[in-house]
């Protein structure tokens, strides 16, 4: 059944690039293998899966706006974006169902600017600083979340 388990995984400028420097904060897997990752987890846990990047914070938010139709939960790690974006924001805001902040890196213990997020107030949930394995366990919080929901 695929009801209430659509979940759009949504990642942000240069994580397509993922793998190619800064291994010590970011690790060696590239992106192409996180999504095998979430798509072996999703498969496991029941979700339906689309996975995007994009470097365009206007292509992002035409993804979120859609989402309100097409998915049951979003998971989003906006790299740069997070740290810069109301319009990403405003566009979270509009969107019902559970909404997962995710990153790679712990952002609170790095530079102050990173401590700045404008992605967590339209936020469910926050998973950060668990490297290339947050996506899986952030699928596995959104399988929570909407079997929740799901009750009723
Ligand atoms: O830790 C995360 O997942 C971030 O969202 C990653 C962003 C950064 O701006 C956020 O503060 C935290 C950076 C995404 C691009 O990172 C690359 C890493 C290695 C190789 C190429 C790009």
């Amino acid at each position: 059944m695929t009801a209430q388990r659509r979940t759009l995984v949504l990642n942000g400028p240069n994580l397509n690039m993922l793998g190619a420097r800064e291994p010590e904060i970011y690790g060696r897997t590239t992106l192409a293998q996180i999504e095998a990752e979430c798509r072996a987890a999703a498969t496991r846990l029941g979700l339906v899966l689309d996975f995007r990047q994009s470097n365009s914070e206007g292509e992002l938010v035409a993804w979120i706006q859609q989402a309100r139709e097409s998915a049951d939960g979003i998971i989003i790690n906006a790299a740069a974006l997070t740290h810069t974006s109301v319009a990403i924001l405003d566009a979270l805001k509009l969107v019902t169902g559970p909404v997962i902040e995710l990153h790679i890196s712990n952002p609170l213990n790095r530079e102050p600017f990173r401590r700045r997020s404008f992605v967590t107030p339209a936020a469910t949930g926050l998973i950060c600083g668990f490297g290339a394995h947050g996506y899986v366990l952030a699928l596995e919080a959104m399988a929570h979340l909407l079997a929740e929901r799901a009750k009723g």
